[in-house]
């Protein structure tokens, strides 16, 4: 019988992961120090003082990963590349087994009919680039041009969803403009320059990437929120709206071929005294090469307030608020509201939603099972506002799960479990937990049960 919250036939059901979060293995068969190895080596930088040495151990796990993959009926697998693996140095000489890993993965997921999608960026830049400047310099551009042409090259024929980079915003924010992330710089003017490179970077790497890989699709991946005033006063909209620039339309505008938006430009020069001195000449058209989807991050909506009010939380609370062990709170209408502005404002090519899924306190139960009832109920709301903005016409083809284990989660090290399948990390024991249990049935049936619930109202 079909499901009464049917998805389209053929839309992709996928789970997502990332190399440092997940490979472990930081020193074997050639792989050179990429910054997260540094940053996360740098006594102070992760709250709970752990590292990615060694994390899920999936380099060396992979194919028992791949059998439960398979026994959850993972349509689609979206994980990244270690580029120092590849390119221990950044550039120059290519390490053969760290390709030879990918290889075998990519070998692995099609024998079991999973799809592939590649993600060449996800943060793990090799530290000797960035010993040579870092995104920001115009170098580190030129170099991840020869990284993906190296990867394409090589995986190319199997591989036919490309992800250059995932949340630029991120890399360059956090990692050069807040500290919080590697390489740690506090530097705006550098962060505006890096994200300036990350997506020049990306729009170079997109014919490169075609020419290696026919009928490839080629994407990128941005984390993208609905940014809702506090309040309907003007103040608040205004604020709303120079949020929604800083966080959304510096990427989608210059990607959908509008430039940097001069507002966004405006605010960067009066709040952080930053300058945008780093464009040239061809760049810009660059940048706007046309792709074949957008990929899409979301996990919560941003609220925002005028300057002033700064004592007030940045939250709209209700009784029935909800937030996860991120401190986001959960909101499933602001996705839906979000993929219909992106369709409505950018007509967008085909989206995939690339990472959706939340953090919560998991437990192993007495009866050996993770009973993680919230995130279950997480991904059933936002899958149906997924739903309801494909009713209104919104491309979206597929949707990736954050993640398919728990992991390293960045500077919170293991304190936050984002997984559909447990992990104990003293013995590295996996347990599928309810939640991945769950979708294995949603894919299963291509949709959900239940009566098509009215969108909950934030
Ligand atoms: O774990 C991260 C991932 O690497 C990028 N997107 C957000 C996730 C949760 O914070």
């Amino acid at each position: 019988m079909s499901p009464q919250i049917a998805f389209p036939q053929g839309f992709l059901w996928g789970a997502a992961t990332s190399s440092y979060q997940i490979e472990g293995a930081w020193n074997e068969d050639g792989k050179g120090e990429s910054i997260w190895d540094r940053f996360s080596h740098t006594p102070g930088k992760i709250s709970d003082g752990s590292t990615g040495d060694i994390a899920c151990d999936h380099y060396h796990r992979w194919e028992a990963d791949l059998d439960l993959m398979q026994s959850l009926g993972l349509q689609a697998y979206r994980f990244s590349i270690t580029w120092p693996r590849v390119l221990p140095e950044g550039r120059g000489q290519v390490n053969q087994a760290g390709l030879d890993f990918y290889d075998r993965l990519v070998d692995g997921l099609l024998a079991r009919n999973i799809t592939p999608f590649v993600t060449l960026y996800h943060w793990d830049l090799p530290q000797a680039l960035e010993d040579a400047g870092g995104w920001p310099a115009r170098a580190t551009a030129e170099a991840f041009v020869d990284y993906a042409d190296a990867v394409s090259a090589r995986l190319g024929d199997r591989v036919k969803h490309w992800i250059t980079h995932n949340e630029p915003w991120v890399a360059a924010f956090l990692g050069y403009g807040m500290g919080v992330h590697a390489p740690g710089l506090r530097d705006f003017q550098k962060a505006m320059a890096a994200s300036h490179h990350l997506l020049l970077s990306h729009g170079w790497a997109v014919p490169v990437i075609r020419a290696n890989s026919q009928d490839a699709r080629v994407g990128i991946t941005l984390d993208l929120t609905d940014v809702v005033p506090a309040s309907p006063s003007p103040q608040d909209y205004h604020a709303a709206r120079e949020m929604d620039g800083f966080l959304n339309r510096w990427f989608l505008d210059p990607i959908f071929g509008r430039g940097y938006p001069a507002d966004v430009i405006a605010w960067f020069g009066r709040v952080h005294g930053a300058r945008v001195d780093f464009v040239q000449e061809g760049d810009m058209d660059a940048i706007a090469a046309p792709t074949d989807f957008l990929g899409v991050n979301y996990y919560t909506r941003h609220v925002a307030r005028a300057p002033g009010d700064d004592n007030l939380p940045p939250t709209i609370t209700t009784e029935d608020s909800e937030f996860t062990e991120m401190g986001w709170e959960v909101a499933p209408r602001s996705l839906f509201r979000l993929l219909n502005r992106l369709h409505f404002d950018y007509q967008t090519p085909a989206i995939y939603i690339t990472e959706n899924g939340a953090a919560f306190p998991d437990e192993v139960s007495e009866d050996g099972r993770v009973h993680d009832d919230r995130r279950l109920a997480y991904l059933d709301a936002h899958f149906r506002a997924a739903h309801e903005a494909i009713q209104c016409g919104v491309p979206l083809r597929g949707y990736f799960v954050w993640s398919l284990m728990d992991n390293f989660e960045w500077s919170f090290g293991y304190t936050k479990r984002f997984g559909i399948v447990y992990i104990d990390f003293e013995t590295q024991q996996r347990i599928v937990k309810d939640s991945g249990l769950w979708y294995r049935d949603v894919i299963a049936r291509n949709g959900l049960d239940g009566e098509p619930d009215a969108l909950p109202t934030h």
